[in-house]
């Protein structure tokens, strides 16, 4: 018998999740815009590496994070696409994501970074679960809506859609006790699937797809046929009381590398292979696209002598992470998580437009540069947190009354105001003696409340950007950066933070914007700049946020440290890191300092190397 610590934890069985995740994402959104691309061999650079690539490349020899240089070596023929601007991709990802959403009934679908979506369908499959005819269920009918009992197709109850793990596709026994969750998988693998389709004919875009009962399996499954394909974990979840307590679950999840466990960020997964291995494993700097030579398994993990939540937590605790991460982890290598899936957001939760330099250090620039970013800032802001008007009749009505002209009225309104303006930096630490430079990945940042006139939007963006950076970006930075020169950046982000819904605003003022703008100044009255003196002060962190008597300072501010590299924008989408106690570490997306590149840790030698070549 296991002590009792080592006890397996439970697993909660009552929610079918899918886990979308979409094939060579930044190639597909440049095959969808021509569709031409789609037979030639297609690869997205940025800076010097292949970011993504279509399977026609990939059926070639190439593959992602791959640097351009060995890409054209490999495939002369290859076509090449510039993916600096994300633009595209976050379109992309705003339009399918809301796409896949329109199928959900609870809204219980989050976005994990541009190209992941999951969805927790427990409502449709119970549903439908509830409809079927047991005596018949290869023919079935899956309802997509409970006010039209039309819409929706039909289907086979007594198989799974697409591929299962493990590889079988045994026909539901009718004889015996129908295994209540193996059915509800059956439904959730056939929505998946007509979802798929849907995406696919719709949109032009297909995914690896995996069906589960949480994230963590759902997201794991949804690899193991890859591209354009799904699949399912089949039950048993539970181990059989008399067996030897091994489930499909473990015997899925044990097979992964530890690092590749979504929630097991590089920082975690290193420290868990030295204290099962008993000393670092051996890292094979000449992948590019490999990681660690010597793989630890999760079941090496599971079993080895002594492991516990409680062991877990001693090894992995400790500052910076998360109170109760052993608990956490132990849940996960036992195929365990209980995170739910996130409600849709009509909008993020921050905006944060960053770029990177090699040399960045004369006043000059760094306006220039802000201009750039703050033209960027509104832009998004403009695409993220406004929406058309559709039913405004009543306000134009009211508008009339009040003597002001249809005409007048702006066809956008906000959705959310941001009430805070971050700006950050990464200072290049000096030259060592020997003319070396130490890798820093610690960025300092100031914040302040964000002033109202950006939200006008009457005025051009021209003249918006202009007030921006010199009314409240350059005094910030003079705040950042008080010296005249000495400093050299490699990095700048500007964002736009601490999101109010304009809907939850007093008296609803955001939805109606005819109203809004009357009463502007007066509900943006509190987060008026007094000027930037009155509002700092030095956080407890040693870095300098807003502080004022109204925007609460709730956000967490991302600062990286020596050790913890600040991971890139680049994947996009808001809080797209899954990993527990490493939030500012994607565990596979770091920036190069010296061009900006990004890519996982592990490439990082390679790449370096290859500037090392190049000078
Ligand atoms: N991406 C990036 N930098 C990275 C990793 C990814 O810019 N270090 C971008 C390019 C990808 C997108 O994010 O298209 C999604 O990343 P995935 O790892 O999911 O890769 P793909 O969707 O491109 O390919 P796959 O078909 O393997 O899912
Ligand atoms: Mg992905
Ligand atoms: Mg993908």
């Amino acid at each position: 018998m296991n002590p009792p610590q080592r006890k397996r934890p439970k697993r909660q069985l009552d929610s079918i999740i899918i886990h979308f995740d979409y094939d060579c994402f930044y190639a597909s959104v440049f095959e969808a815009e021509t569709p031409t691309l789609r037979s030639l061999p297609l690869a997205v650079q940025q800076k010097q590496i292949v970011v993504t690539c279509n399977y026609e490349a990939r059926r070639r020899g190439l593959h992602k994070l791959q640097l351009i240089k060995d890409a054209k070596r490999i495939c002369p023929e290859i076509v090449i696409v510039l993916g600096e601007d994300l633009t595209r991709f976050r379109n992309a990802s705003k339009e399918l994501y809301a796409f896949l959403k329109a199928f959900s009934w609870n809204s219980k679908v989050e976005r994990l970074g541009f190209d992941e979506v999951f969805m927790d369908v427990s409502d449709l499959v119970e549903y439908n679960l509830g409809t079927l005819n047991r005596t018949n269920l290869s023919e079935s009918f899956f309802c997509l809506s409970k006010n039209d009992p039309t819409n929706g197709f039909a289907f086979d109850a007594s198989q799974v859609a697409g591929h299962t793990y493990p590889d079988s596709q045994d026909k539901l026994c009718l004889d015996a006790e129908v295994d209540a969750l193996r059915l509800r998988l059956h439904l959730g693998s056939h929505l998946a699937e007509h979802m798929r389709h849907q995406l696919h004919s719709q949109k032009g875009y297909t995914c690896a797809v995996g069906v589960s009962t949480n994230k963590l399996l759902s997201k794991l499954v949804g690899s193991v046929h890859k591209p354009n394909d799904q699949t399912t974990l089949l039950p048993p979840y539970l181990p059989h009381p008399d067996g030897d307590g091994i489930d499909n679950v473990i015997s899925f999840i044990d097979s992964h590398e530890i690092g590749k466990v979504p929630g097991i960020g590089f920082k975690l997964a290193k420290k868990i292979r030295a204290h099962v291995l008993g000393r670092p494993p051996e890292i094979d700097t000449n992948l590019v696209y490999g990681e660690t030579k010597e793989h630890v398994l999760v079941a090496d993990v599971r079993k080895h002598v002594g492991m516990s939540a409680e062991t877990l937590e001693k090894l992995l605790g400790g500052p910076g992470t998360p109170h109760g991460i052993g608990l956490k982890i132990w849940g996960l290598i036992n195929g365990c998580d209980d995170t739910e899936v996130g409600q849709a957001r009509e909008v993020p939760k921050q905006i944060s437009i960053e770029d990177s330099y090699i040399r960045l250090d004369t006043l000059e620039e760094v306006t220039k540069e802000l201009r750039l970013l703050a033209v960027s800032l509104l832009k998004r802001m403009h695409a993220d947190l406004t929406e058309d008007e559709e039913d405004q009749v009543q306000n134009r009505l009211e508008d009339d009354a009040l003597g002001a002209s249809a005409t007048e009225i702006n066809k956008k309104r906000w959705l959310a105001f941001p009430k805070t303006l971050r700006l950050s930096t990464r200072p290049r630490p000096p030259q060592n003696p020997d003319g070396s430079r130490n890798r820093s990945f610690a960025r300092i940042s100031r914040s302040a409340p964000m002033p109202n006139f950006v939200f006008n939007l009457k005025e051009s963006l021209d003249a918006l950007t202009d007030r921006l950076v010199s009314e409240s970006l350059i005094p910030l930075f003079r705040k950042l950066h008080p010296e005249k020169s000495g400093w050299n950046l490699s990095l700048v982000n500007v964002a736009a933070t601490n999101m109010v819904d304009a809907a939850n605003e007093k008296g609803g003022v955001g939805r109606d914007i005819s109203k809004m703008f009357r009463r502007q100044d007066d509900v943006l009255k509190q987060w008026k700049v007094k000027g930037p003196d009155d509002l700092m002060e030095r956080a407890p962190n040693g870095n300098v946020e807003a502080s004022n008597e109204v925007a609460t300072p709730t956000e967490t501010h991302r600062n990286g440290s020596e050790d913890v590299p600040t991971r890139s924008q680049d994947r996009g989408a808001d809080g797209d890191t899954w990993e527990y106690g490493e939030e500012d570490s994607l565990g596979d997306s770091f920036r190069c300092d010296e061009c900006g590149a990004s890519m996982p840790l592990f490439a990082m030698a390679a790449h370096d190397r290859w500037h090392f070549e190049a000078r």
